[in-house]
């Protein structure tokens, strides 16, 4: 244990969300980056979600891993790698790798130890024949593979439709990224929304049992529990909208009235009916997200779906 005495006094954790925070709320439209809902807190609600009658995508996506795994993981070779970008809990990607006997190593990177700990365990009860060379780190930026594994053969995973909370600008940034760590000859298996009913896709984002108004709202919370902030949650509501223009979900909290809050000293005052944007959750058709892939010099291979055509996974290949 480091003597607190000698550590930083400094903490930059808490300034970076300080600074992003005040920098949200003082544009003349109001958002805060969506990387923030996840606290320990938003992680438990947002695993919630994924269990609740509107949230069609995890369930979908786990469907369609497991109807087509055999296919989906016919071009990984024998000793290859698969490297997951945002693993979590890896409980999608026990699907693929239990089809996996002769893989090379599961390279799961993800910027939380305890999540990475937490999978490692899961793995080595479940599959003790995988080998795990786990990496602590953020995804979108490049990260270099354990020098043993260079010369393998790789494929990406990143599930979950985590790339439509970027704009297709950053998603095709992000991709760039990827084919960076892959190199070229590698294949990335993405998963992908697909764009239908708007109706459809409200419910999902606004569920009845008021559990994302609780994933949103809890943004305000996080701030007044780690900022000292003062901000009344009743007076502000969750709202989902998709803008049909910009092929997105959006999430907002809208304030019920004219109303100012305390952050840090400062003082952010909010008008009756003002919204802060919370999440975009873009959603793409097959071809679209194919012309994306393509503008990221990825070459889109094959993809499945489900029978409803509620969600896509995309096998790219880098050019
Ligand atoms: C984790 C980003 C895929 O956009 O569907 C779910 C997050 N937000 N409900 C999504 C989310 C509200 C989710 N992703």
């Amino acid at each position: 244990m480091l003597n607190p005495s000698l550590r930083p006094a400094s903490n930059t954790e808490a300034d970076t969300f300080t600074a992003d925070v005040l920098q949200g709320l003082s544009r003349p439209i109001k958002t805060l980056p969506c990387r923030y809902l996840y606290d320990t807190q938003g992680s438990e609600l947002f695993d919630r979600i994924t269990r609740l009658p509107e949230y069609y995508p995890t369930r979908t996506e786990t469907a369609i891993l497991k109807a087509h795994a055999e296919e989906i993981t016919a071009g990984v070779p024998d000793g290859g790698v698969l490297i997951e970008f945002g693993s979590g809990s890896s409980i999608k990607t026990e699907l693929l790798l239990e089809r996996l006997p002769r893989l090379g190593a599961y390279v799961p990177i993800d910027v939380s130890h305890a999540a990475l700990a937490g999978a490692m365990k899961r793995l080595a009860d479940r599959l003790p024949h995988i080998h795990v060379r786990p990496i602590v780190g953020d995804f979108s930026f490049p990260t270099a593979l354990p020098a043993e594994l260079v010369w393998r053969h790789r494929t990406g995973f990143f599930p979950g439709s985590t790339i439509g909370n970027l704009t297709p600008i950053e998603a095709s940034r992000l991709l760039r990224v990827f084919r960076a760590v892959l190199s070229s000859g590698a294949h990335l298996i993405v998963g992908v929304d697909l764009k239908k009913d708007p109706t459809k896709l409200v419910r999902a984002y606004d569920d009845s049992a008021g559990v994302t108004a609780a994933f949103n709202l809890n943004l305000l919370a996080r701030i007044n529990r780690e900022l000292g902030a003062n901000f009344d949650l009743g007076a502000f509501k969750h709202r989902a909208i998709y803008n049909a223009r910009d092929g997105r979900i959006e999430m907002h909290l809208v304030s019920l009235k004219e109303q100012s809050v305390k952050i840090r000293g400062r003082r952010i005052p909010f008008r009756a009916g003002e919204t802060i944007h919370t999440e975009s959750s873009y959603k793409y058709s097959l071809s679209q997200f194919q012309d994306l892939a393509r503008s990221a010099n990825w070459q889109p291979s094959r993809t499945w779906t489900d029978p409803r055509q509620l969600f896509s996974v995309h096998e790219l290949i880098s050019s």
